[in-house]
């Protein structure tokens, strides 16, 4: 190998880690929240690949607590027990089964990695957990890993009650209880060795990479010393010597000592920000209005794009957790989270991961939820119900299956289409109304004023006739929904009602008749 060769394996090689490793052309990821391992593998193989989705974030595989006050909250599965691979979502079996089924139709498989800390100091004993393993939180004896006092961080938390109770405090953060959750000692040899040997059982199981939950209450160095030790991804599915795909999940929105940029050594990390601001600008709050998002991205404070996992909404800020400010949109906004979600698509900063959801019967008292502790729709048992499809693809048993959604769908191939293509031809009215292009390849037009859009404008792409892809997309030879005509010259003519289902219009290259 000469030395040219060599230092682009070694380039490739280092920066592995921020590459969800998917199939060419695949550019966003789904989150199936609480989804069994079953229904994964088959909405792999039955709809996933064939709409060019990269992979799936799956929920924590690791063996949990059950809890039963409140009952069965969807927070059991951030609750570890052990590192067997049994939790509310299958069994080991079905876990290696869906990798394998997910992988052999190209698509990925990031699981999310809870390895700060153990169950709640509350937890009680008994085999209260997902495969019934003993455990003693009290005694903080878990002994199918196995871990015991010593493996604890209590003796360098100096908060009174063990938990964090000042998030300007680095320390704090790193080392005391997260919500009274029991803080492991990563920087013990032994806990990185157990933690290593859990991630690298799922390295040998075929995942991609990892969502590795609550990286801001780790120290970079413990975690870089457990990645360290980590295997190169499953040769059966990707090339010798792949590092596995790495992103934190840093809460940063400013004001606090720990940055987003502490993390950017060892992966991608969360843009809490992009989250938020972009709720708040589709909202049209606190003046913020679309002609703003023209410099969108670095502009805005956001981190490099390519250490950037963007997302609209996550598990915890759909229901009010984590970062979870009312600007949030979320799937019970449905119309304007799909201008959040198509502009998020339509647009090229960072590596775009699609939620998608369960229902659950929302409480609000004073503007909380009080139910938003429920878990996954279940049987009177606690077991998790199937995922269930509508002859109109859409998904029943209360799963909401925002990725199944027309719009949303086929605005995950639109990205895809038009990946690696410059962001250009910005026009706005100075208000609500804007719209932009992805290079030759790809042009939307989004009208989130309270009147209607006509506009002619420049979309550098080639003179022909587009399927408009969010009111319909290209079925052979002809549209299933509106149509955009491009003239020679690359202009086109953009009617968009104010009180449209979706008032939005986006075309690109593969929507071409
Ligand atoms: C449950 C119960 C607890 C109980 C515990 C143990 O709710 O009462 O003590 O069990 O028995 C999830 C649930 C938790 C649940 C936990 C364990 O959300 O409710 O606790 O499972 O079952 C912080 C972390 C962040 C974390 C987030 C929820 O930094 O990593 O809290 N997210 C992950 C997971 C999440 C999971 C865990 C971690 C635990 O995604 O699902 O918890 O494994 C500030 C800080 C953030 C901090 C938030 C919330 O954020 O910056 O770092 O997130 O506070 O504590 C504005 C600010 C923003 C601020 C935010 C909220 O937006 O700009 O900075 O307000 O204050």
């Amino acid at each position: 190998m000469n030395v040219v060769a060599l230092l682009a394996f070694l380039y490739g090689g280092c920066l592995a880690q921020y590459s969800p490793q998917t199939l060419p052309g695949r550019t966003s990821i789904v989150h199936l929240f609480e989804w069994r391992w079953v229904d994964v593998a088959a909405e792999c193989e039955h709809y996933l690949a064939a709409h060019g989705f990269g992979g799936v974030q799956i929920s924590p595989p690791n063996e949990h607590i059950v809890l039963n006050n409140p009952w069965r909250p969807w927070w059991e599965r951030y609750q570890p027990i052990s590192y067997k691979l049994c939790s509310r979502s299958g069994n080991e079996e079905e876990f290696r089964d869906m990798v394998t089924r997910c992988n052999n139709v190209g698509v990925r498989i990031y699981a999310d990695v809870v390895i700060n800390h153990m169950c709640g100091a509350s937890g009680g004993s008994g085999t209260h957990s997902a495969c019934r393993t003993y455990f003693n939180a009290g005694a903080e004896d878990f002994p199918a890993v196995p871990y015991s006092s010593w493996d604890f961080n209590d003796g360098r938390c100096k908060t009174k009650s063990g938990n964090i109770e000042n998030y300007n405090d680095i320390n704090q953060v790193r080392d005391c209880r997260l919500v009274s959750l029991l803080d492991l000692a990563l920087e013990k040899e032994y806990v990185q060795g157990k933690i290593a040997g859990y991630l690298n059982k799922l390295i040998d199981a075929g995942v991609a990479g990892f969502r590795v939950d609550a990286s801001k209450h780790m120290w970079p160095g413990d975690m870089e010393a457990i990645f360290s030790q980590l295997k190169s991804l499953d040769t059966r599915w990707f090339s010798n010597g792949t590092k596995p795909f790495i992103y934190q999940e840093v809460i940063d929105l400013g004001g606090e000592a720990i940055k987003s940029a502490q993390y950017f050594g060892i992966g991608r990390v969360t843009e809490f920000k992009y989250s938020a601001k972009l709720g708040t600008v589709v909202r049209k709050w606190s003046g913020e209005k679309m002609a703003y998002l023209r410099n969108w991205g670095e502009g805005w404070a956001f981190m490099p794009s390519d250490r950037a996992l963007v997302f609209v909404d996550n598990h915890d800020n759909q229901r009010g957790h984590g970062a979870g400010g009312a600007s949030i949109l979320t799937f019970w906004d449905s119309r304007l989270y799909k201008v959040a979600v198509a502009f998020m698509l339509a647009h090229p900063y960072g590596l775009t991961r699609v939620m998608s959801s369960f229902r659950w019967n929302r409480y609000f008292v004073n503007g909380k939820d009080l139910n938003d502790w429920m878990g996954p729709p279940s049987y009177s048992n606690g077991s998790t119900k199937a995922v269930t499809l509508n002859p109109d693809t859409t998904c029943g048993n209360g799963w909401v299956c925002e990725h199944r959604w027309r719009q949303i769908r086929n605005m995950v191939i639109f990205r895809n289409v038009v990946d690696g293509q410059p962001f250009g031809n910005w026009w706005d009215n100075g208000s609500n109304q804007i719209a932009f292009g992805r290079g030759t390849t790809g042009f939307i037009a989004i009208n989130n004023d309270d009147w209607n859009m006509d506009v002619t404008l420049q979309t550098g792409l080639p003179a022909g006739t587009y399927c408009d892809v969010i009111s319909g997309q290209r079925e052979g030879d002809r549209c299933t929904g509106l149509r955009v005509i491009v003239a020679a010259d690359g202009r086109a003519s953009f009617q968009i009602s104010n009180t449209a289902e979706d008032p939005m219009l986006a075309i690109h290259v593969d929507a071409k008749l």
